[in-house]
């Protein structure tokens, strides 16, 4: 099916949604390591509008937005289908992959960067959306029912980053007595083969948001009047 690269970083969880997708396809590719920090020519190039992982290249061709590169690998390579077949069901699967980035993350991401006062508010606008996804996955093996489909992957990064997040930002999100279906699935998930390969080391992650935590912080402070 001609030549597969991933510009990505290993910390990213967008890049390992498309890591994990290759791998359940079992579709070979070049993972190129981006540095963020000082992007190169080839992400400048690939994805000109927003310039950020992952980009999938497939025939010299790019693809940005892990949500849309996620249908794309599904249309293509048509083997272990990531996206149910019936047509409301993959309605549903959509609506709640936008959910998990148009309100789960933002929220923990609010809750992981809030500080003093706002962080008990924060915590308690992440919950909510979580209280959610608990529900959708409750009495099910996975989101995609007995084996890993597209919302899984969407989901995903809650199995390892939110729990890096939770640590660096001084908040408990996934507990399990609180979330025992969510808690149940993210330990079955990280399990799986094609997965387990490509979650990052801890100690990376926590690197990472360290790094992340004091750049928002920083900005943050430089931008209040
Ligand atoms: N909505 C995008 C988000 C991609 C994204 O935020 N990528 C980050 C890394 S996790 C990035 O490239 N950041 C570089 C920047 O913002 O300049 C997707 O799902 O692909």
């Amino acid at each position: 099916m001609g030549e597969v690269k991933l510009l990505g970083t290993t910390q990213s969880f967008p890049c390992a949604r498309i890591q994990w997708a290759l791998r359940l396809k079992g579709v070979e590719y070049e993972f190129i390591e981006e540095d963020l920090r000082n992007k190169s020519p080839l992400l400048l190039k690939y994805n000109p509008v927003h310039k950020k992982v992952p980009v999938l290249v497939h025939h010299d061709k790019p693809i940005a937005e892990s949500l849309v590169i996620l249908e794309y690998i599904d249309e293509t390579w048509k083997e272990n289908p990531l996206l149910p077949r019936d047509p409301y069901d993959r309605a549903m699967a959509r609506f709640w992959a936008k959910f998990v980035d148009e309100k789960v993350v933002i929220a923990v991401w609010g809750a992981f960067t809030a500080e003093g006062e706002e962080k008990e508010k924060a915590i308690e606008s992440a919950l909510e959306p979580l209280a959610n996804l608990e529900q959708q996955i409750e009495g099910k093996k996975f989101f995609g029912g007995e084996q890993i489909g597209y919302l899984d992957v969407v989901v995903g990064w809650i199995s390892q980053w939110l729990n890096v997040m939770e640590e660096v930002g001084g908040m408990k999100l996934l507990e399990a007595e609180r979330f025992p279906f969510l808690h149940e699935w993210g330990q079955n998930f990280i399990q799986a083969p094609a997965i387990k390969e490509c979650i990052p080391p801890r100690e990376k992650l926590v690197e990472y948001f360290h790094f992340s935590l004091s750049y928002c912080r920083r900005s943050l402070a430089a931008h209040k009047p």
